[in-house]
């Protein structure tokens, strides 16, 4: 037999991940750290056993059953080895009642976040409908509504399986995924009060929780988005069956995350209860959708992290022109320039997860809330763009085998395409930006990155100079609102690189103290690739570029 290559071998992803145990370690206290330890290493180890028992296997996916063999409606959805898995370990190692611990430095969404990261593969998205019910967890503490809380939040936060439960949210229609406003599945009262839906959900990407959030139009309450009404239903009778009016018509034949139940229900009078009163439906499930966002960062970190512990594992055992790639100087400075984005992206997704347990535990002042909300759409649509990039880069560095099915590695980069669309897609979350900054002064937000940077780190006049640059746009295109909406991915991509160095800036500092300069030398070549992104054409030359006659 001719020469076999070894295939890559995955390293423990918590041992031997220093970005990780860098960020926990400068800012955890120790107790906090101690306290959160055995989780991580359970996760690890779980994510670590996953990958080795899928080598090889081929995915499974979850089947729908419509009709049972005499005819009955039954709607049975099988899921995936993995899944059956999730509830006990989301209980457990508290993926998500960890986010609504009550700490008094506000660690609380960091030290979920740390699961959530080392989970998230080897859950095989698993972590969307936990997404999900954090969000609807938090809309629903926003709301203030006593009685669905006493109801759903136990359920959503238990540290039981048993009497776990997960909440979908079901917004996108045929008429809208980011024009919410279209929606048409309306809500109207029954002769008993009852509220009832009726109308479809196009993709509701996780069937298989308890309960969901929604947004539906009350008849005659006209058009718009102030007009829909958010409301809360349960999907299930006490008897395990669905709720009448609840119909799944099929599940969504995706390119990737093909082990999650996404599917398309018909709604035909399912009871809903509304959640504060029949309208604003969009600010009211704002708040869930600022967590999901959170949830879809740090997942598209881990992400990247996969792929690249796979392809820096595969350069030490393939050879090539008479070496390892990992000591070809091509090969290596690649791998350096990946992993550098990755590390900026990482200090930029857990400084997001950080702040919003800072917020939620009371102890941010306005400016920094102000800060939170422009960070989180940043955070989201950089690191899900950088997955896709990242996860195709490490596939071309695995060469023709990154390219094989059975390698496991194709569908990295596959189920890393859903990070830039759901939640938002690049552009909605680049609008949302112009939204959260409220107005075209950027200084409140530069002055608080300005402070973060710490001097004994070089590289705060790269990052001023890229702020600087955007201040000067912004002002200008504010007050032409197609100019503005044209470069506002160009300006979230610059405030997010900015943001992103300023970060991991005092990740480095911090590091730099302990003797280790690794944070600092991702730092310079993170500056190196450059923070300016403002790229926007003219009108006029969009038009010429454009047109096709
Ligand atoms: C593994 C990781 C898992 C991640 C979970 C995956 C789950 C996937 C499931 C899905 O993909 S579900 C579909 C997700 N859909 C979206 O994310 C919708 C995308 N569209 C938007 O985000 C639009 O910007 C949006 C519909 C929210 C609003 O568009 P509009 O109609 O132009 O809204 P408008 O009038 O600007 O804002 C309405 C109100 O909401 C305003 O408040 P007021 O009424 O008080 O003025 C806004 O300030 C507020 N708002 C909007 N976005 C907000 C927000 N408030 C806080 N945070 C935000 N992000």
């Amino acid at each position: 037999m001719g020469f076999i290559q070894q295939g890559p071998q995955l390293a423990h992803p918590l041992h031997h991940d220093r970005v990780l145990r860098g960020w926990l370690q400068h800012n955890l206290d120790a107790a906090a750290h101690a306290a959160l330890l055995p989780d991580l290493q359970a996760l690890a180890d779980y994510a670590l056993q996953a990958y080795a028992r899928r080598q090889g296997t081929p995915r499974r996916e979850p089947q729908l059953t419509q009709w049972d063999a005499w005819g009955r409606r039954v709607d049975r959805i099988a899921l995936t080895p993995a899944w059956e898995e999730g509830a006990a370990l989301t209980a457990a190692h508290g993926l998500l009642w960890a986010g609504h611990a009550a700490d008094a430095r506000g660690m609380q969404r960091a030290a979920q976040f740390a699961r959530v990261y080392l989970y998230h593969v080897a859950s095989e998205f698993y972590t969307c409908p936990l997404a999900m019910t954090d969000g609807a967890a938090t809309a629903l503490k926003a709301s203030g509504d006593a009685t669905l809380l006493q109801r759903a939040l136990p359920r959503f936060l238990s540290r039981d399986a048993a009497t776990l439960w997960l909440s979908g949210q079901w917004m996108t229609e045929t008429s809208g995924g980011s024009d919410v406003s279209r929606s048409e599945v309306e809500a109207h009262q029954d002769a008993s009060g009852q509220w009832r839906l009726h109308g479809r959900k196009w993709f509701t990407s996780a069937i298989i929780g308890e309960a969901a959030l929604t947004l539906a139009r009350p008849s005659g309450a006209g058009a718009g988005n102030d007009a829909l009404g958010m409301f809360y239903v349960e999907t299930h009778a006490t008897d395990g069956a669905w709720q009448l009016g609840l119909r799944i018509q099929r599940l969504k034949d995706k390119l990737g995350t093909r082990e999650l139940p996404t599917a398309e229900i018909e709604l035909d009078g399912l009871a809903a209860t509304p959640v504060g009163e029949p309208r604003h439906g969009v600010r009211r499930i704002a708040p869930m959708l600022n967590i999901t966002r959170t949830w879809n960062a740090i997942c598209a970190l881990a992400s990247m992290r996969r792929a690249l512990a796979l392809a820096l594992d595969y350069a030490t055992r393939r050879e090539a022109f008479g070496a390892l790639l990992i000591d070809k100087p091509l090969h290596r400075d690649t791998l350096a320039g990946l992993n550098a984005e990755f590390e900026a992206a990482f200090a930029l997704g857990f400084g997001v997860a950080r702040l919003l347990g800072e917020v939620e535990a009371g102890l941010a002042d306005a400016e920094t809330q102000a800060v939170w909300r422009i960070l989180t759409p940043l955070a989201k649509l950089w690191t899900g763009k950088l997955a896709v990039r990242i996860t195709s880069e490490c596939l071309e560095a695995c060469g023709g085998a990154g390219y094989i099915e059975d390698t496991g590695l194709p569908q990295l980069l596959r189920d890393a395409q859903v990070y830039p669309i759901w939640e938002g897609t690049t552009n909605v979350l680049a609008l949302d930006t112009l939204r959260a900054l409220g107005g075209d002064d950027l200084s409140p937000f530069a002055t608080w990155l300005q402070r973060q940077w710490p001097q004994e780190i070089p590289g705060a006049t790269t990052m001023q100079a890229a702020l600087a640059a955007a201040a000067q746009w912004l002002l200008p295109a504010s007050r032409e609102r197609a100019l503005l909406e044209a470069g506002a991915r160009g300006m979230a991509l610059t405030l997010a690189r900015c943001a992103a160095a300023t970060l991991l800036a005092r990740q480095a500092q911090t590091a730099a103290v302990l003797g280790d300069l690794r944070a600092a030398a991702s730092l310079r070549r993170f500056l190196g690739h450059g923070l300016l992104r403002l790229n926007a054409s003219s009108a006029a030359d969009c038009a010429a570029i454009l047109a096709q006659d």
